[in-house]
């Protein structure tokens, strides 16, 4: 059987215009879950394709003689997904398959477009379900219990570019802050061993990536784990570019450990700083405290590990003024990044259910539920204002004299990545200010009318 998998993206990121500033952020890559099914169902006999709609356009009439349509979904990539599901289903009469992160939390909703819908992770099903042997129309599929007998994303299979490649050594993470969606679909927590991961790593080697990014959730939740993995890296020369992972404050608190990820590359990572005001970070349930976070500014500069902070806007708890202080900081401690992310209740989290019953969710249109669109009503601002925050936090912090800066301490490439942000931020500014007050039927605009309205 032929069986293609996309990962579809919303319309604003099929936008070529967002492909040149997303091309500033980061290097195109793949989500895994596609590639590790793709492995599985190509070893059981059957022919496979991968594509990535973020970084190539796809037309639905090359790819449609597919059998089965497979399609993962986040939330902001749902409708597009519901979209090609309608296409494949009623124009060419195909079977289609909704899975991921959206369609696990709303079941009812991705089956309405799509003959099954799969719950969780499907490595232990994905051959029944394709072969017909799964009935039933949402499928739960329980999570793998041991991650070392999962194959390794094959990226033959891949259609789309592809520069760096990810890797996920382990599945989840230990804590439970109230907006997280990974930590709850990839419950419980569980990780792999680390010879299994250097045998993923000598393959990337082999095949000449030059880059690959440890996209676990929280790489460094087991430090003696993330440094037993690191040695190993460096043991066996399998250090790689510029690596990127995905960690938290307290991994400044050991000093080995961090000497281990300057050694092994591990030297870009993103934290989630969230907010400098005490009472945000105990309401989200960080377990984080603001002298974790200057402790870790400082020592992520001692050892020349770029910083991309993360900063979520619109807490309940938080004022501008404390979205501007984390902006502030994130400017003083020379992060190499900031993301500001605006507070996303993505359904499956209790920060969902909290708005849901409280009558604040403003927009159901699951495409702008990606961290950049104001989709709820904020406690201390409005809707409006807080939309307005998260283009002066990038115009504030993306700024032509902190460009200058980056080349200084981080050399030209650094440099030339945040020139490229810094104008890609203004476009984004000119672009919001333009369509909220004078376009009727976006976002922006909508946003506009609601605060006006209150
Ligand atoms: C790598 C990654 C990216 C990459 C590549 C993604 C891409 N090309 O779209 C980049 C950096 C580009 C990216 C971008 C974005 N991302 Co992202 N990303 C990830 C990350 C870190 C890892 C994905 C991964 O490999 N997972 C591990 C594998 C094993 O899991 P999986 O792919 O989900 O697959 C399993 C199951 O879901 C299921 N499955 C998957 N597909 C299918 C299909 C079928 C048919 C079936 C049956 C089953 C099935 O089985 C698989 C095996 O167990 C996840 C976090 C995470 N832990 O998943 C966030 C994550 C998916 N991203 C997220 C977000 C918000 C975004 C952005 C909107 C961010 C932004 N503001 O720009 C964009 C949107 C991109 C888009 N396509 O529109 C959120 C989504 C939250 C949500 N509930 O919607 C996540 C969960 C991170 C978070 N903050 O919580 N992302
Ligand atoms: S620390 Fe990060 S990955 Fe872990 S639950 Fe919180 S937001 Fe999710």
């Amino acid at each position: 059987m032929k069986v293609v998998f996309v990962t579809p993206a919303a319309d604003i990121r099929r936008n070529s215009i967002y492909r040149i500033g997303g091309s500033f952020y980061g290097r195109s890559n793949s989500i895994t879950g596609p590639l590790i099914l793709g492995r599985i169902l190509k070893e059981a006999g059957h022919e496979v394709e991968v594509y990535e709609e973020l970084y190539q356009d796809l037309q639905p009439e090359n790819i449609k003689d597919a059998d089965v349509l497979c399609l993962y979904t986040m939330t902001s990539n749902a409708p597009r997904a519901y979209e090609l599901a309608n296409i494949f289903k009623e124009e060419y009469k195909k079977r289609v398959i909704i899975g991921g992160m959206h369609a696990s939390a709303l079941p009812e909703e991705a089956i309405k477009y799509a003959d099954q819908v799969v719950i969780g992770e499907a490595e232990n099903i994905i051959v029944d379900l394709i072969e017909g042997n799964v009935k039933g129309k949402i499928v739960y599929s329980p999570p793998v219990e041991d991650l070392d007998t999962i194959p390794f994303p094959d990226y033959s299979i891949l259609k789309t570019p592809c520069q760096v490649a990810n890797l996920m050594t382990s599945r989840g993470c230990p804590f439970e802050c109230i907006f997280c969606t990974t930590s709850r679909l990839f419950h419980p927590y569980r990780y792999r061993t680390p010879d299994n991961v250097i045998e993923e790593l000598e393959m990337y080697k082999k095949m000449g990536f030059k880059y690959v990014n440890f996209e676990d959730d929280n790489f460094t939740a087991n430090k003696n784990r993330a440094k037993e993995i690191l040695r190993k890296m460096i043991d066996n020369d399998l250090v790689f570019g510029e690596t990127f992972f995905f960690g938290r404050t307290d991994l400044a608190r050991d000093e080995e450990l961090l000497a281990l990820l300057r050694d092994a590359h591990l030297n870009r990572v993103l934290i989630g700083i969230e907010s400098l005001n005490q009472d945000s970070l105990d309401y989200i349930d960080k377990k984080q405290k603001i002298e974790d976070i200057e402790y870790c500014g400082e020592m992520l500069e001692k050892y020349k590990i770029r910083l991309i902070a993360s900063i979520v806007l619109g807490i309940d708890y938080d004022t501008k003024e404390d979205i501007r202080k984390a902006v502030e900081f994130s400017k003083k401690i020379n992060a190499y990044q900031l993301q500001p992310a605006i507070l996303t209740p993505y359904p499956g989290t209790p920060l969902y259910e909290q708005l849901e019953k409280e009558n604040r969710l403003l927009i159901k249109d699951w495409e702008y539920y990606d961290m950049m669109n104001v989709v709820f009503e904020p406690k201390n601002m409005t809707a409006w204002e807080l939309e307005a925050e998260f283009f002066k936090a990038v115009n504030e912090f993306y700024s032509f004299s902190g460009a200058m800066k980056m080349f200084k301490i981080f050399g030209f490439e650094a440099g030339m990545r945040r020139l490229g942000l810094w104008i890609a931020g203004k476009f984004g500014k000119t672009f919001f200010k333009k369509k909220s007050k004078k376009e009727d039927g976006n976002i922006y605009n909508e946003l506009y009318e609601l605060s006006f309205e209150s």
